[in-house]
């Protein structure tokens, strides 16, 4: 391997040992286990072609990687030899490995989801291909100034990004705009626009090297570089216009991971990626079928949300208009072919497009969805309708264009079909299926938290990083002093190990003896993280009053990122940075309470957090969160759930055992409930002293002195409105928290909680949920003999 990175060196990065910089030995490196790759991902394209496998097209407009020479080191079982061969060289391998940047693709759970479903589908040794777009800038930069948020362009591939290959043979055209032409029953789209589709593969190995994926991503490029014509009768102009197109299409990532902005730019985004990928796995079709209506024996597409909906559309044009299939069998056989999941109930996420704009873009596509809604109407009448007010509603036209929809946890899934989908699962009823989130314990567990999972090898063995229910095994080790001993030493090391880094990038000594708190995720009012720093205040109130009372200190750690243009998330955001600026400096609480947010929270920050916890907050609004995935990372690093009935925690409770969660606040239907009385928010607090007292300090200005108006809008608001019922929760949430406070006190019972914990959650390894969308959705086969069985 040494001679392989210096070869490197030399001949790709065309550096000598003595000149090359970080950058230099840290891209020899990604080549090197790059190399180590290629067999398995040809074995793997060869057998697939061989065995005319099934594939699983997973169509995802993010793909939230992180960072890959750790990832891939470790699933090739060549970590050890990397770090000797880099020491040897005189590097220093974790230097290295900190030099990689996030690969950003993505906004949050739903992109870090399909990252962990690509990592469980090559483990698992299912041929299948992610798609999606190669942004140019993933998800902005975070910082702060004077606690505000402010966000600074992102630039990944700003470097050579070292795992792709550039497939400039694999283009396709994508058109948008002009008009139809129908002669003879026949419909031929002429678009006015056209970019070219160039894919870029990054090979994704599954544990131990056994398998191997693609994920393919989308560039953009002009169709003609430069308009020679034009340009040459002086119409400077025109000659970049179709440049211009291609060069903004991949440019950024909608930093947005719930609101939809109705944006043009947005909708080819969409259009782009999905008619390449189309195209792309059509043509793959054809190299070994002649036949299109085998289509749904070859391929599984799955939309990941329904960002890739025009898929449909797409689809059936392409069947309709090009190989001549009627409208009605077009639109049957395109359905066989296709998965929709949904993520989402908040009904200001649900994707509409308004009528003008879909048709102006894709004048084509949306005739054809006028044919599937004339199809569905005649045959439910009353069925509700994809084309309403003007509007495209991409939740119907997907539901309609699925054979299977599915939710991301149980409770998710009941909500699917009793609220945004209620009536379309009447007339479906077998069409809604759930599939609970899962995480990869490759990087969740194996990778973040070498502490633990070496530990848990000694102890079991190593079958548990690709059967994670092996972890079952710990659980009797609860009543086993020495192992809780060990456990709760591995916790240590891992926040001895942040402890250390808040003091270098925040500036803040934390004591690693005190309960790390952590709740990280994007900002959004449903996931109250306003909740959280109010009840922070709260007991702030309580250590200051009364320092000598007997408190559990504790380290109250944030982290997350909120959409540029959603004003209450940046106030949230300030009035945690203003808390933590006031109560940081406190003498009186010093021993007892920090309140830590490091800005830019991201993958890589997450794999520092989640092995250094003690208690993760799951605290949103029930019957909002639609899974998560966070709280399962959490449970498997051994914290414990201070958490709602929410999305996934409700079934990790359930795993775990209600005795091992801190459960508080309103459950799902008494949400509904309570949403009906009149000033719910109003009469909440004022049965809450508690509460009251912390509101007023923020309206007086007690953490915002030079501006005492600051929070007044985000207080009233609380008073008057409080669509997410943090008043509701409140004190049950305050109550909660010191329940966990004295549990803490009790190391011994705490390490036994936290043990089940890690013991329980072996059910949410994305290995499990890839077997079920297999079995469930895809009718798709293991290339591996026995993997799936
Ligand atoms: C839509 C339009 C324009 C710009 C951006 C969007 C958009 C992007 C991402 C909308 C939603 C996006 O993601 C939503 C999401 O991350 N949902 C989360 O999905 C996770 C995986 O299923 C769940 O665990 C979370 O509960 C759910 O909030």
């Amino acid at each position: 391997m040494k001679d392989d990175i210096l070869a490197h060196l030399r001949y790709s990065l065309g550096k000598d040992a003595g000149h090359a910089a970080i950058y230099d030995w840290r891209m020899a490196l990604s080549l090197t286990l790059r190399d180590r790759m290629m067999d398995s991902w040809f074995q793997s394209t060869k057998t697939s072609y061989d065995r005319h496998a099934k594939r699983v097209y997973y169509l995802s407009m993010e793909f939230l990687i992180g960072r890959l020479v750790e990832d891939v080191a470790a699933n090739l079982g060549l970590v050890e030899e990397a770090r000797a061969a880099v020491a040897e060289l005189g590097q220093d391998y974790d230097l290295l490995v900190k030099d990689e940047p996030d690969a950003a693709l993505g906004n949050g759970g739903l992109g870090r989801l399909a990252a962990c479903f690509m990592d469980s589908l090559a483990t698992l040794g299912i041929p299948a291909m992610g798609y999606g777009i190669r942004y140019e800038h993933g998800l902005f930069e975070q910082d702060f100034v004077e606690g505000q948020q402010i966000e600074k362009p992102e630039t990944w591939l700003q470097q050579r990004h070292a795992w792709e290959f550039e497939r400039p043979e694999v283009s396709y055209k994508v058109g948008f705009g002009g008009h139809v032409h129908h002669h003879e029953g026949k419909a031929q789209w002429h678009p006015h626009e056209t970019v070219i589709a160039t894919a870029f593969d990054t090979p994704v190995v599954g544990w131990q090297g056994r398998w191997g994926n693609t994920l393919r991503l989308w560039s953009a490029r002009p169709q003609k570089e430069f308009d020679l014509a034009s340009f040459n009768r002086g119409d400077y102009l025109a000659a970049s216009r179709s440049e211009a197109l291609a060069r903004t299409i991949c440019r950024v990532l909608y930093p947005d991971d719930t609101t939809e902005s109705g944006k043009e730019l947005r909708l080819k985004q969409e259009y782009f990626f999905t008619a390449a990928s189309i195209k792309d796995l059509l043509r793959r079709f054809f190299t070994d079928h002649d036949d299109i209506r085998q289509l749904p024996d070859a391929a599984a597409i799955q939309l990941n949300d329904t960002h890739p909906a025009i898929a449909g559309p797409e689809l059936v044009r392409i069947l309709a208009d090009e190989h001549g299939l009627e409208m009605a069998e077009a639109i049957d056989l395109a359905r066989r072919c296709l998965g929709y999941t949904n993520h989402t109930l908040l009904p200001e996420a649900l994707e509409r497009w308004p009528e003008w704009l879909l048709g102006r873009v894709l004048p084509r596509h949306l005739e054809i969805i006028r044919a599937i809604e004339a199809g569905q109407q005649a045959q439910y009448p009353g069925s509700p309708r994809i084309l309403d007010h003007g509007n495209v509603n991409m939740g119907e036209l997907a539901f309609i264009m699925a054979h299977k929809v599915n939710g991301v946890s149980a409770l998710h899934t009941d909500l699917v079909k009793s609220t945004v989908f209620a009536d379309l699962h009447r007339i479906h009823p077998t069409r809604i299926v759930n599939q609970t989130n899962g995480i990869t314990p490759r990087r969740w567990l194996h990778g973040c938290n070498p502490a633990l999972s070496g530990l848990i090898t000694r102890e079991i063995g190593e079958g548990w990083a690709a059967d994670l229910e092996q972890l079952g095994a710990l659980r009797t080790r609860t009543g086993d002093p020495d192992f809780l001993r060990a456990f709760m030493a591995a916790k240590r090391t891992n926040k001895e190990r942040l402890s250390n880094w808040v003091q270098d990038h925040c500036g803040i000594a934390i004591d690693p003896d005190a309960m790390f708190d952590v709740q990280i995720k994007r900002i959004h009012e449903y996931k109250r993280q306003l909740m959280n720093i109010l009840e922070t205040i709260a007991l702030w109130n309580e250590m200051h009053a009364n320092p000598q009372a007997g408190w559990t200190p504790r380290v109250k750690i944030f982290g997350g990122k909120a959409a540029p243009g959603y004003h209450v998330a940046k106030e949230i955001i300030r009035l945690i940075n203003d808390v933590a600026a006031v109560v940081n400096n406190d003498p009186v609480t010093k021993d007892l309470l920090k309140i830590v947010y490091p800005p830019n929270y991201n993958v890589t920050m997450a794999e520092l957090l989640i092995p250094a916890a003690d208690l993760s907050e799951q605290i949103s609004t029930a019957g909002k969160e639609a899974s998560g995935t966070g709280n399962m990372k959490f449970a498997l690093n051994g914290a414990l759930t201070i958490g709602t009935l929410d999305g996934a925690n409700v079934e990790i409770r359930e795993h775990v055992g209600a005795e091992n969660f801190f459960l508080f606040g309103l459950t799902a239907e008494e949400v509904i409930e309570r949403r009906s009385h009149h000033g719910y928010a109003r009469a909440a607090i004022e049965q809450s002293p508690r509460m009251q007292k912390v509101l007023a300090q923020i309206a007086e200005g007690r953490f915002s002195p030079q501006e005492p108006g600051r929070y007044h809008g985000l207080v009233g608001n609380l008073w008057d409105h409080d669509h997410f019922l943090v008043s509701c929760d409140f004190d049950s949430y305050f109550d909660t928290q010191r329940r966990a406070d004295e549990a803490f006190k009790h190391q011994a019972t705490w390490a036994a909680m936290a043990l089940s914990n890690t013991a329980s959650v072996g059910w949410f390894s994305s290995d499990r949920t890839i077997r079920g969308y297999a079995r469930d959705i895809w009718n798709v086969h293991s290339a591996i003999d026995g993997q799936l069985e």
